[in-house]
């Protein structure tokens, strides 16, 4: 028998494109050798040309299936993205506060890339009260840090005063995002013996069409190596790598932003076994 791999929770919306959402994260799940299981937060219509519209889905229905796999599975970690609406949110953070399932990584998703609204400014109050005391890993981009904390973020000083802000607002570890700046910087602040520390990671910012749902892929990573017990600053450096990787193995598809090639460790798997197969033939006709 195989060992079994760790089981990953992501409690997501869903994107029919897959470039971001439930069936993205669980290609990110897949790629980081977890075993993902999902609960679909809201049903959004939406093509790599930006996002439609969206419906949420049932609260009791979504409580229904977390406590169902909770029975089920042993989860080592949980990644949140887009809930919708304060009912959903709710919902989500009774079911982990009584689980108490560990490793849990929100992803605070206000906005989609496109601009459209995807949980209105009350859920998002609630989501300061209800989701980041029980985050083990809050995962902001700069945009989403200054409409939480309503302080400006456009450089990495204010990135500090963000985090901070967090943290006094009940956050134990904190990653700004900031892959929209110039050179792509994000913001590690985390909890230590010795008190709160920072880290900064900083990449050259890749200029693609390939990007949609990189909030999601760099998220669920995380929540993928914290279930593989990584520790978050090495879980943060191997995720930012992860979604640089599958930006620059993106391939052009659909009419607007792309989706990232989550899958592309695969791809590399095939090259190899076609080079071996080559060698074979070559070898076998000697
Ligand atoms: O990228 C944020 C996001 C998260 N989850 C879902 C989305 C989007 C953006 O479109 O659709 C389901």
């Amino acid at each position: 028998m195989l060992a079994t791999p760790p089981v990953v929770l992501t409690i997501a919306g869903f994107d029919p494109s897959s470039g971001a959402g439930v069936t993205a994260d669980l290609k990110t799940i897949a790629a980081h050798e977890c075993y993902g299981i999902a609960c679909i937060s809201a049903l959004t219509v939406q093509s790599t040309k930006g996002v439609r519209r969206f419906e949420t889905v049932d609260a009791k229905l979504i409580s229904d299936t977390l406590e169902e796999l909770a029975s089920d599975f042993s989860v080592e970690a949980v990644h949140i993205g887009m809930l919708g609406s304060e009912a959903v949110l709710s919902a989500v953070a009774a079911f982990l506060t009584i689980s108490k399932l560990r490793h849990v990584v929100v992803d605070p998703v206000l906005r989609s890339s496109s601009g459209a609204d995807l949980l209105g400014p009350e859920a998002s109050r609630a989501l300061l009260e209800k989701l980041l005391p029980i985050a083990e890993l809050f995962t902001p981009n700069i945009d989403e840090a200054a409409a939480l904390t309503g302080m400006p973020v456009t450089n990495l000083a204010q990135m500090r005063d963000a985090a901070n802000r967090l943290h006094s607002m009940g956050a134990a570890n904190v990653v700004v995002t900031g892959g929209h700046l110039e050179k792509a910087t994000d913001l590690l602040s985390f909890t230590t013996a010795r008190g709160v520390e920072t880290e900064v990671f900083k990449a050259d910012r890749q200029r693609s069409k390939s990007t949609h749902g990189t909030g999601c892929a760099f998220s669920t990573a995380l929540a993928c190596h914290l279930a593989h017990g990584r520790g978050i600053p090495e879980a943060v450096l191997l995720s930012k790598a992860y979604v640089s990787a599958a930006i620059s193995h993106a391939y052009p598809i659909g009419q607007g932003v792309g989706p990232l090639n989550h899958l592309y460790r695969m791809q590399e798997h095939r090259r190899a076994s076609v080079v071996i197969a080559e060698a074979e033939s070559a070898h076998s006709r000697n």
